[in-house]
């Protein structure tokens, strides 16, 4: 097939920008696709596309009775997580990507995708997917294109983004957009015109999820699966924003928003970066224990955030739906994300029970006598392996959590007044600690460090230094990225919001979690609020100001005061120990590194010997 941008088939009733109908056409040339469709985003277009996938063995339609409007689809066994191995920022200059990116010379890479996407799309359609990260309108929210050959990846990007028309609309009018391209990699016909059949879950070996920084383009090749497939999430709104963020003075971020009102009828905009599978959708649905407070929810794990007019910090959640991990969602952990998905959602690589119902680890507190796991195979509760994936994921409108905040898609978003970070640690950091200062803060963030989650390939359990919770989302230097949070400090000034870090995930000597966690967790988010409110005490302490005795409220909560201590133990050696670590980790970036860092590393072992010196 031969293709030009007046044969992409562009929707008539749009004047589609040349730019656009070249890149398509260049795009189709390059992959041969069978047929061109532009998405509109309708439900008809969703309904064809959810029929399709169920004759193609992609989707299994659930029980219309127990989940209206609901299906399940079962990944390749290789697809499964983001590949970080697999993931480059292919920016001019290595040292622009930094020593935690993957980096790769942009027309090396350039010509490695010219190979793997020529004729990838063979015998398949080739869906064109405008899209907006954010609500329209604003001076937040902002445009792409994604380009799949995947009809589960445009099912899922239009529950994750506003897809389809108004998107198109609004890039016909001029607006700035993002290329992105994707492929399957798995054509039905080869170069000779050979016709294989399809698979279930097409997916390729050989994989590239790759980013071109300086002209904001994405491309990626072989893998379905989320973040990898659906490249408004992290390809856009985290790696090629952080630097256009960079670039025009602003945050793109791995946090969840949300809203929590006090009994007073006061409110605050909470923002928290925690790395992947560290509980961001479920603080993003809290209910808290402590009678009088309320949560609603903004966005679960991505947000944008902009200087206002008045000089505030406003936040928006550029993302529309929730693609949130399955395992250890219950009636008891977070029930409101429970009822948000009990109809109209895509589940990934959970198990099927026997009345076409779904089912995951720590769903139940019994598991039921016979699923179909998630690869297909029968599976019994003696089985020694877990029926669905660890990282099995719901993909869900954002508005169908009861929890949704109704000023949710306000394009301006919410002024900020506090910042967590967080991370999962058994040991050392504390259930909540207050910094010093922005700059403290951001030494804070630059420094938390995670147990691995499954939400990555890697070795689950060991602990990594995760900046931000952004080490694989961010799209330039990361020691860059440091100078650029500690500019917008200075450029907020008293306005800027509070920074606290926190850890529901200490554990004690037999490995059980010390702190309850879920609902409890508004406990020290309370106190939190209170510190900014100024009606709480806090005493300080090495890594920051810690709730002062008596000060967190424990109402209600049987917990023992052994426990209490342990939850805030600060053992001098073991912060020394994880200083040098930092001053390691600090010294691979070079001179990039901020001096404000070392400066606040500096103070960071005054408070260890200053403590050493009391005990
Ligand atoms: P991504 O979508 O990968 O960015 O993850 P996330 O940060 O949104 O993580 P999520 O909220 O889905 O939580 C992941 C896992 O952590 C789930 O199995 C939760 O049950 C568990 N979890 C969340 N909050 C807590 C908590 O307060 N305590 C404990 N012990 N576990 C928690
Ligand atoms: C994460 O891994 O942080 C996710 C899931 O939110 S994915 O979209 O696959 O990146
Ligand atoms: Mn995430």
């Amino acid at each position: 097939m031969t293709y030009t941008p007046q044969t992409v088939n562009a929707p008539s009733g749009f004047a589609v920008p040349e730019d656009v109908l070249a890149w398509v056409a260049e795009v189709a040339e390059l992959a041969q696709p069978d047929a061109i469709h532009w998405c509109d985003g309708s439900i008809d277009e969703r309904e064809r596309l959810y029929a399709q996938m169920v004759e193609a063995g992609t989707f299994t339609k659930l029980n219309q009775d127990l989940r209206p409007g609901s299906y399940l689809a079962r990944s390749a066994p290789s697809d499964v997580a983001r590949v970080e191995s697999r993931t480059y920022i292919c920016s001019v200059k290595e040292e622009d990507a930094g020593p935690t990116n993957n980096w790769a010379d942009p027309t090396e890479m350039r010509a490695t995708l010219k190979k793997v996407f020529a004729g990838s799309m063979r015998g398949r359609t080739m869906y064109i997917i405008p899209f907006s990260m954010g609500p329209f309108g604003g001076n937040i929210s902002r445009l792409g294109i994604e380009i799949s050959d995947s009809p589960y990846v445009v099912v899922s990007m239009r529950i994750m983004t506003r897809m389809g028309n108004q998107a198109l609309q609004a890039i016909c009018d001029g607006k700035d957009w993002v290329p992105a391209v994707h492929s399957v990699g798995y054509p039905l016909v080869d170069a000779d015109g050979n016709k294989r059949d399809d698979l279930v879950w097409p997916c390729n070996d050989e994989k590239y999820i790759t980013h071109f920084p300086e002209t904001r383009e994405i491309w990626s090749f072989g893998s379905g699966y989320g973040g990898n497939a659906l490249l408004g999430k992290k390809c856009y709104a985290l790696r090629i924003a952080s630097v256009i963020a960079r670039d025009e003075g602003w945050l793109a971020e791995h946090m969840l928003v949300l809203r929590i009102t006090g009994p007073d009828g006061r409110s605050f905009c909470l923002t928290a970066a925690f790395p992947s599978a560290c509980g961001k959708t479920n603080l993003a649905m809290l209910r808290p224990t402590i009678p009088g407070w309320k949560v609603e929810t903004v966005g679960d794990d991505i947000a944008w955030m902009r200087p206002g007019p008045d000089g505030r910090l406003y936040a928006i959640n550029p993302e529309a739906g929730f693609f949130g991990v399955a395992p250890g969602t219950s009636e008891k952990t977070n029930p409101t994300c429970l009822h948000a998905l009990d109809h109209d959602t895509i589940f990934t690589n959970v198990a099927l029970t026997d009345d076409g119902d779904v089912w995951w680890e720590g769903l139940t507190d019994e598991p039921p006598a016979h699923l179909i796991d998630w690869t297909g195979q029968d599976w019994t509760p003696d089985a020694d392996r877990p029926a669905a994936h660890p990282n099995s994921r719901f993909t869900v409108p954002a508005a169908q959590a009861e929890s949704i905040a109704p000023n949710w898609e306000d394009p301006a978003g919410l002024p900020v007044d506090v910042i967590l970070f967080g991370g999962r640690r058994a040991t050392n950091v504390p259930l909540i600690s207050e910094s010093y200062s922005w700059e403290h803060g951001v030494f804070v963030g630059a420094t938390v460090s995670s147990e691995q989650t499954a939400a990555a390939e890697g070795s689950v359990g060991s602990l990594r230094r995760d900046p931000f919770a952004m080490l694989p989302f961010c799209g330039y230097n990361m020691a860059d990225y440091w100078s650029h949070w500690l500019e917008m400090g200075q450029t907020l000034g008293d306005k800027a919001p509070r920074i606290f870090q926190v850890n529901w995930f200490r554990k004690d000597a037999d490995g059980k979690f010390i702190w309850p966690g879920f609902g409890d967790n508004s406990r020290p988010i309370v106190w939190a609020l209170q510190r900014i409110a100024g009606t709480a005490k806090a005493v300080d302490a090495i890594s920051g100001r810690i709730p002062a005795p008596g000060e967190l409220d424990v109402d209600g909560l049987d917990i023992s005061d052994e426990a209490l201590t342990e939850l805030f133990s600060l053992p001098p050696d073991a912060w020394a120990a994880e200083a040098d670590l930092t001053e390691e980790y600090f010294a691979q970036f070079g001179d990039k590194t901020p001096a404000e860092l070392y400066d606040q590393l500096k103070q960071l072992r005054q408070r260890i010997a200053d403590a050493k010196a009391k005990a």
